[in-house]
């Protein structure tokens, strides 16, 4: 049995139902899932797809076909990070799939499954509305921070488009940043098998690297959650989790990651412990810097590197969300239960952090600005 909350988004009381799931699933790092009506009235819905839920190829091509897009082998069992992008164009892309011949201009043998992953498709259309972050998951700093201070970079947001032919799959991980994720089938159904947090320890194996493919391993001693996501649903994965996503038939999603006052203890944890790491592993070189701040730049560096993230960027981001929040000067102003837990927490960290401020290179101006941030609250 699945302990999966199916949410209807139309309840009467829109404000007690966005609390009670902020409070049960986000808060609490529950899964959970959305029913086909919260998404019925999108663009990407009514525009890309027929009543029989397939996809509208010529209207896709028409509209979008001249962008460029990312693609990725699916068809192997190989490491995730290292599978090599290939970038073609979304032209080229939905021709392949409705043909099935080889993707054109790539020299790959035929039959090869090509999943089209992590297009940062709001920032190559803007002005097309496609679809709306539902309700429950729109407290979403890591976007906001991204639009404010990256508008105009393609890749510098967390939103993005998959499309893959059936067969295509993502091997098994966790997302960036201790982040939370929602996906939306536009079209198409997902089989995802989804592990709480921390459970993935019992599946490392001899070589102490995790499976890629949790279906070819024996699963019997470990919580996990299989769930058939189908056309029009959105499923909800806590902060952790680690999941692991196949394509029952050709399927567009959207997706995106997010954090908020909900995961923001996790992120800094996350950045706490690989900064120790980061700190081992070059320990050798330490005595190669001019001073203790050369040496915390260089390890900032290497965070950044590693991580998408470093010290004075989460530093930023919290004080940018939480001096807007202060002002008040969002869109979710009338939800001032979310508004208040976010200034809760963003200074509950800043209280942890304050330990943490000497390890910052010398120039970042975090510090002063933390200071005067504390005092105001
Ligand atoms: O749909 C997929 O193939 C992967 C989606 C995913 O990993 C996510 O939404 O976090
Ligand atoms: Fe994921």
């Amino acid at each position: 049995m699945i302990p999966f909350v199916i949410v209807p988004e139309n309840t009467t009381s829109l404000y007690e139902s966005y609390q009670k799931v902020y409070e049960e699933c986000l808060e609490g790092n529950k899964p959970c899932v959305l029913s086909e009506e919260s998404t019925c009235k999108w663009l990407a819905r009514t525009d890309w797809t027929y009543p029989d839920g397939s996809l509208k190829f010529d209207f896709l091509r028409s509209r979008f076909g001249r962008a460029g897009v990312p693609v990725v082998q699916s068809d192997e069992q190989s490491d995730y990070a290292s599978r090599l992008q290939v970038p073609v164009s979304f032209d080229d892309y939905l021709e392949h799939l409705e043909s099935k011949r080889p993707l054109s201009g790539i020299n790959a043998p035929h039959g090869h499954v090509w999943y089209l992953k992590d297009w940062h498709f709001q920032r190559a259309f803007p002005e097309y509305r496609a679809y709306t972050v539902p309700l429950y998951f729109s407290s979403d700093w890591l976007n906001e921070y991204c639009d404010a201070r990256y508008p105009y970079e393609p890749d510098k947001d967390y939103r993005f488009l998959y499309l893959g032919p059936k067969g295509s799959w993502t091997p098994f991980h966790e997302d960036v940043l201790q982040s939370f994720s929602w996906s939306a089938n536009v079209s198409g159904t997902k089989k995802w098998y989804i592990f709480p947090a921390g459970e993935e320890q019992k599946l490392i194996q001899a070589d102490g690297q995790l499976p890629s493919d949790v279906t070819s391993v024996d699963l019997s001693g470990c919580v996990h959650f299989v769930f058939v996501q189908r056309p029009g649903e959105v499923i909800f994965i806590p902060s952790g989790w680690h999941h692991q996503v196949h394509n029952l038939d050709t399927t567009l999603s959207v997706n995106h990651n997010w954090i908020n006052a909900a995961t923001v203890g996790n992120l800094w944890n996350l950045l706490r412990d690989s900064l120790n790491k980061v700190k081992q592993e070059i320990e050798d070189c330490a005595a190669d810097f001019v001073d203790a701040h050369e040496w915390n730049r260089q390890c900032q560096m290497i965070l950044k590197a590693d991580l998408g993230m470093n010290y004075p960027e989460f530093f930023d981001l919290l004080l940018f969300i939480g001096t807007r929040r202060i002002q008040c000067d969002n869109e979710h102003e009338q939800y001032e239960f979310v508004r208040m837990k976010d200034i809760e927490s963003i200074r509950g960290t800043f209280k942890q952090v304050e330990f943490s401020l000497d390890e910052l290179p010398r120039e970042d101006g975090a510090p002063d600005a933390i200071r005067k941030f504390l005092e105001v609250l």
